[in-house]
């Protein structure tokens, strides 16, 4: 290597440094000490065999797959979010739009410290912007031969408290079919794994006076056969997302009445059957109304980020303890 061979032999010019000849020649080249006799030490032709570094592995940076993901989680203490919808509910066009306020800069009090998954997000965001030729901006649709892919975003909060925020993507086909099919709902990885689960609601769908009747009744019975099958016990939050407010704040108020009592009555009829639930309403690509802007991602990135809650550290109760100084013990305990 000859990175570090100095480009001057005069002692004490720093055109290696600031571009500038000490003996004031312009253009540098002209000086007879610049470049005289820097060697080329590194052998083009050196064989192969012959090195003793390993290559090294570059990262693909590409959405990562459940593999990767379990790579990442033995390394990194990660918040997953799993969003779950019906085809062209607006998934993936949320994840994007999250990464986008990132690049914009500091967003909900938190800044971007780096990503696993960069070209992954480039690959989306490529098609939201101007130069992809496109006349309204979009993101690719997630086939269902796609696997369940990851999105990751390490976010600091300040120095040293960086939360790695990973987001489970998939296609809405595939829940689709777990809702009519329900054997097949074990085979949804996501629902393992994530902390959240966000279940989307389409304000498009819902702002159609046709579409509404059979939608909101696939989207509740895609909520009881996860929650009948169990998909939803390892979830510590469950939120409601309506999305495309900028499609539902045009229709007229009875459309938007018609959503807030839907809303309502989902996390009622949900929190009776024991789910921590919430709903929320976002838009993440204004293009209907640019005037509506980007609503709710601040909250929604808040909410995914909170300090997780200390573990409880208080002794279990014993009880019916088989050895005799354990039983003496909790009767202490309990005074
Ligand atoms: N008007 C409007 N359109 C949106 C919004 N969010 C997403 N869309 C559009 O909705 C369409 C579907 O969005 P996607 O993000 O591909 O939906 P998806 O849920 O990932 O769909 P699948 O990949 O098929 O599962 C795209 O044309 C988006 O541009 C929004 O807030 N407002
Ligand atoms: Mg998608």
């Amino acid at each position: 290597m000859n990175a570090a061979a100095p480009i001057c032999n005069y002692t004490g010019c720093k055109v290696q440094i600031d571009g500038k000849c000490a003996l004031g020649r312009d253009p540098v080249e002209s000086c007879e000490n610049y470049a005289a006799d820097v060697e080329v030490t590194e052998a083009l032709d050196e064989p192969e065999e012959s090195r003793t570094v390993p290559p090294v592995q570059i990262w693909a940076s590409d959405k990562l797959l459940l593999a990767d993901y379990s790579a990442l989680s033995r390394r990194r203490r990660l918040r997953t979010v799993a969003l779950v919808g019906e085809e062209k509910v607006g998934k993936t066009t949320l994840l994007c739009s999250i990464y986008a306020m990132f690049c914009k800069g500091a967003f909900a009090d938190l800044t971007f410290a780096g990503s696993e998954t960069l070209l992954g997000f480039a690959k989306l965001q490529a098609f939201t912007l101007l130069s992809s030729g496109r006349s309204s901006p979009t993101v690719p649709r997630t086939s269902r031969r796609d696997p369940l892919a990851f999105f990751h975003l390490a976010l600091a909060r300040s120095r040293g408290d960086v939360v790695d925020l990973v987001i489970a993507d998939r296609s809405g086909e595939a829940y689709a079919a777990a809702r009519t099919s329900t054997d097949l709902i074990g085979t949804l990885d996501e629902f393992r794994l994530a902390d959240r689960v966000c279940f989307l609601l389409d304000g498009e769908r819902l702002a159609s006076k046709d579409d509404r009747t059979a939608y909101t009744r696939n989207f509740r019975q895609m909520i009881n056969a996860l929650h009948d099958n169990g998909a939803l016990v390892r979830a510590n939050a469950v939120e409601i997302l309506s999305t495309k407010l900028d499609i539902t704040r045009r229709s007229d108020a009875a459309d938007v009445g018609f959503l807030s009592d839907f809303e309502a009555r989902v996390v009622s009829d949900f929190t009776k059957k024991g789910l921590a639930i919430s709903s929320h309403e976002i838009c993440a690509l204004p293009k209907a109304d640019r005037t509506v802007g980007i609503i709710g991602l601040d909250d929604l990135v808040r909410r995914w980020t909170q300090p997780l809650p200390l573990p409880d550290v208080a002794p279990w109760p014993v009880v019916d303890a088989p050895r005799q100084i354990d039983r003496l013990l909790s009767k202490i305990a309990g005074g």
